[in-house]
């Protein structure tokens, strides 16, 4: 028979049962915690709670990847974009402004996105986009390959109409083509798709950073002929990504009455963001990029933006998702410094915005 003896209480043997302050989200340590949002900012899925609450700026993720032509996996980028930091972004150092402070920023969760099924994809972001940007805020997608950009900015333009945006569009390529080996909604092709379908006129179309071998000079000459304007990287390593954003700038505010910012984070230099699709070596700087987001978002009206491409099975040590992550906080502090000043970075759609109803009826044709 044992005898018996008074339990150890190793709480108090070991100090464990001081009184330490109680975190609780969104306080709690970056990595922490069994919900990622972007920066630990309060998840609003339903589109009811998001056209109560009227953010300003809404996060939401694209992950969908049937539409690369080379390497696969950017339908894990919204997730690894979102947890890609050590902090919550309180303070910018750049712009010296407290972004949470000043805005009311959400995570609306992903796309209903499933795999194998690319138009049903694009027609959930299309319906997603449109949620957020017909309750005013500025909507910044996580992508997701570059496909996404034609839903996404079919949506915004949607929304603002009859007003007009322009697109400025940082990338290694002018996706431009066609299709992609007879597939018109392949990420070779959005921007094609985005002038054809009328959703925005070439003639407000401004690429940055096109590099390497590819498109061939018939898909140039598309491009010209819809009255497109790119500069390419050569003319950054001439003249310095200042000069060349700038023009960028002054070329995207003339004609839209607002832009949306497309960022194909294959425009960095593979040495900065390895982990994407299709990577093109000789391209621009991380704090290049970062400082052309500022002076962009700092400028014109901007009705929406994404970040895509990112491609975390390829990445090393988040260098990738740490960078793309950076590119949205960048934009939402810009915006911060224009509301801080008085400005209104929130629209007003001028007429009734419809959005198609997401509900079980919508299934997946292929299965
Ligand atoms: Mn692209």
């Amino acid at each position: 028979m044992s005898h018996d003896h008074v339990p150890t209480d190793y709480a108090r043997l070991n100090g464990w049962d001081r009184p330490y302050d109680v975190y609780v989200r969104p306080d709690a340590p970056q990595y922490s915690g069994a919900i990622v949002s972007f920066c630990k900012l309060p998840l609003v899925e339903s589109r009811e709670a998001l056209a109560a609450r009227k953010p300003d700026v809404v996060i939401a993720g694209a992950p969908l990847d049937d539409g690369v032509s080379y390497r696969p996996g950017a339908r894990f980028g919204p997730r690894a974009i979102r947890q890609a930091s050590y902090n919550f972004g309180g303070h910018s150092l750049q712009l010296g402004v407290q972004p949470f402070e000043v805005l009311d920023v959400v995570d609306a969760g992903d796309a209903n996105v499933v795999p194998a099924a690319l138009e049903r994809g694009h027609a959930m972001i299309f319906r997603k986009v449109l949620e957020i940007a017909a309750t005013g805020a500025v909507p910044i997608i996580l992508g997701g390959d570059h496909s996404i950009t034609w839903p996404s900015a079919s949506a915004v333009a949607q929304a603002h109409a009859p007003k007009s945006i322009g697109i400025v569009h940082f990338d290694a390529h002018a996706d431009t083509a066609n299709d992609d080996w007879g597939v018109l909604s392949g990420h070779g092709a959005p921007m094609r798709r985005l002038i054809e379908s009328g959703a925005v006129d070439g003639r407000n179309f401004v690429q940055i950073g096109l590099r390497g071998y590819w498109p061939p000079p018939h898909i140039f000459a598309w491009m010209r002929e819809h009255g497109l304007r790119w500069h390419l990287m050569r003319e950054i390593e001439d003249r310095g990504a200042e000069a060349v954003v700038d023009d960028a700038i002054n070329e995207a505010l003339e004609g839209p009455d607002a832009i949306y910012l497309s960022i194909d984070i294959d425009v960095l230099d593979p040495g900065m963001a390895p982990g994407t699709g299709t990577p093109e070596p000789g391209g621009m700087l991380t704090r290049e990029l970062l400082r052309a987001i500022r002076r962009v978002v700092g400028r014109v009206e901007l009705a929406g933006m994404d970040v895509v491409e990112v491609s975390p099975p390829y990445d090393h040590a988040e260098i990738t998702a740490a960078a793309a992550h950076r590119c949205v906080l960048e934009a939402i502090s810009a915006l911060a410094v224009k509301k801080r000043d008085g400005q209104s970075v929130r629209f007003e759609p001028a007429v009734h915005v419809e959005v198609p109803v997401v509900g079980a009826r919508v299934h997946n044709e292929a299965g």
